[in-house]
């Protein structure tokens, strides 16, 4: 692969090929697992796992609580390819490696991206164990530059200057509302604003509030270079963000953000949050 990080069409066509030649599953939908959301790969019917370690030019997962491997298979007979375990910028991964999956998923047929993260809730009005859907996000590395479409464009994958104010697609929140509600979910369920930070030290409470001035409701380490690299490959995008814990706010505040607590949220409510994207997944009408 090119040292520079940068990931040519050849590169990830040959890691295309390579899953091709490996399952029988042709994909249409796929999904990102979260810090401690990995549970969802585990509802794939007649599962076929590659550990990231075996696939050609693809990153290792190195963070606790990520599995580090690529599941297809069927939810209710919708074929599925799952990321369990994603790579993050605090990795040291080039960005354009981050996201590479993407490019590899458009190639395999997927239309529709699941992706789901653990994040800190700066929106006062949120409790731990809320699950909230990005309607947007601030991409906070990209105003320094740091995006993973930085580089020369291949106009194979899409347009040099990829539109993002519908990077979150109206009618899959729409249907995830939907959803929810027949789950009996509807009262943790918020619809906000992600920010996404490089990492891997947590936010200090001056960074908190100034976020949450600036409109964000949530923030985390993932996501939003996956959708910006999704979104310039046409496809449609749907995320979650799994509400760990309460960002501090005020100085007179204890409390300390820790990894443990994030994975302990997800525990509580990986459950519930798998049965809401896999109730979503049968009911997408994308083939
Ligand atoms: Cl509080 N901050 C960030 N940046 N990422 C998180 C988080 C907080 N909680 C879970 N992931």
């Amino acid at each position: 692969p090119p040292s520079n990080g940068y990931c040519f069409y050849e590169e990830c066509s040959a890691t295309a090929d390579w899953l091709r030649s490996h399952t029988q599953v042709r994909p249409t939908v796929g999904i990102v697992c979260g810090s401690g959301l990995g549970g969802l790969a585990e509802m794939l019917k007649d599962p076929q796992v590659f550990k990231y370690s075996d696939i050609p030019n693809f990153p290792r997962s190195t963070v606790h609580g990520h599995a580090g491997q690529l599941v297809f298979g069927t939810l209710k007979g919708k074929p599925c390819v799952c990321m369990q375990g994603r790579f993050h910028l605090y990795e040291g991964y080039p960005i354009q490696k981050i996201t590479l999956p993407m490019r590899v998923f458009k190639l395999l047929g997927v239309e529709t991206m699941i992706m789901t993260n653990a994040a800190g809730g700066l929106n006062q009005d949120y409790k731990v164990g809320d699950v909230m859907i990005i309607k947007d996000h601030i991409n906070m590395p990209g105003f320094a530059g740091i995006n993973p479409l930085a580089g020369p464009n291949d106009d194979r994958f899409g347009v040099r200057f990829p539109c993002m104010s519908d990077a979150y697609d109206r009618e899959l929140r729409q249907l995830a509302h939907d959803v929810a509600a027949e789950l009996g979910y509807s009262d943790f369920l918020q619809e906000g604003v992600y920010c996404v930070l490089g990492g891997p030290s947590f936010e200090t409470i001056a960074e908190c509030r100034m976020l949450h001035s600036l409109g964000a409701d949530a923030v985390g380490m993932s996501t939003v270079h996956e959708v910006i690299v999704a979104r310039h490959a046409g496809m449609r995008c749907f995320a979650l963000s799994l509400i760990s814990n309460r960002s501090v706010m005020d100085y007179d505040s204890q409390e300390k953000a820790n990894h443990e607590e994030v994975l302990e949220t997800g525990r509580l409510r990986a459950q519930q949050l798998e049965k809401l994207v896999s109730t979503m997944v049968t009911r997408l009408d994308n083939d």
